[in-house]
């Protein structure tokens, strides 16, 4: 896959789909903004019509749509609908960003190398749903998110960056999935950046990428005060 060149002229379009709060999205709408990449995003679609994140991008003059999966027969008629919406924008990317519903390998294929995922947990460990109770059990001392291609297999698509956090004596869930938030906020803008630049490509089924200094994301510890410590 040759990477696109995106400049003023040509802007990279993305869809966002959502199914809930969607600060994924928020902070890839923030960033892009903010950085002025040569990019927008054209519209955010959820399967949910209660996603929060969709009046948060309504509220930012971004068009959303939504496509509930429990009005469609299968899976095959849903992702036919959902894909008819997504082609309305022509995007140049399809970013998944906390979104619930598996997709059919047709809808996977017509979206062949435009597809991508952010998977809270550092795949190949972890697939599916689960992820932070799945770490937890395992035992394991770090942690974090993935950001890949889809591919018709679940979670098992080439890995462009991932992000890495401890977990702490003591983690629940809830704070584990606080800290892996924490660093999909740094890592999905990021691709989201690479992407809008051109300078993201598959080479035989592996990721390349262009005049960036990492692929990997380091956690970094607040600050913490003088007093703390004494
Ligand atoms: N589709 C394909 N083909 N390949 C992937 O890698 C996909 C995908 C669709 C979504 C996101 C994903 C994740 O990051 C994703 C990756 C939902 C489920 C799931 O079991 C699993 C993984 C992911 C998203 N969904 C249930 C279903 O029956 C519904 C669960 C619910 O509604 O809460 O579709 O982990
Ligand atoms: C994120 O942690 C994302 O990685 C995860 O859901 C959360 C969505 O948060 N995705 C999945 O679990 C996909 N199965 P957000 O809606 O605030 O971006």
């Amino acid at each position: 896959m040759k990477a696109p060149l995106f400049s003023s002229a040509r802007r990279c379009r993305f869809v966002i789909l959502i199914s809930g709060r969607g600060s994924n999205m928020q902070s890839i709408v923030r960033a892009c903004r903010e950085q002025g990449w040569p990019a927008e995003v054209a519209a955010v679609i959820s399967n949910r019509e209660d996603a929060s994140g969709l009046q948060w991008a309504a509220s930012q003059g971004i068009p959303t749509r939504v496509v509930p999966h429990r009005d469609y027969a299968d899976r095959v008629a849903f992702d036919a609908a959902l894909a008819r919406e997504i082609d309305a924008f022509e995007p140049d990317f399809v970013l998944l960003a906390g979104f619930m519903r598996i997709l059919t390998e047709d809808f996977v294929r017509h979206y062949a190398d435009r597809l991508i995922n952010i998977h809270p947990s550092l795949l190949p460990l972890f697939p599916g749903l689960g992820t932070h109770r799945q770490a937890l059990e395992a035992g394991v001392a770090v942690h974090g998110c993935t950001v890949h291609f889809v591919t018709p297999v679940l979670d098992h698509g080439p890995i462009i960056a991932q992000g890495v956090v401890p977990v702490m004596p003591g983690d629940t869930e809830e704070a584990l999935a606080e800290r892996v938030l924490g660093i999909e906020h740094v890592v999905y803008p990021t691709v989201a950046s690479w992407l809008a630049h051109g300078k993201v490509s598959l080479e035989a089924g592996k990721v390349v990428v262009r005049d960036v200094a990492d692929r990997a994301f380091l956690w970094s510890a607040p600050a913490v005060s003088l007093e703390k410590c004494a």
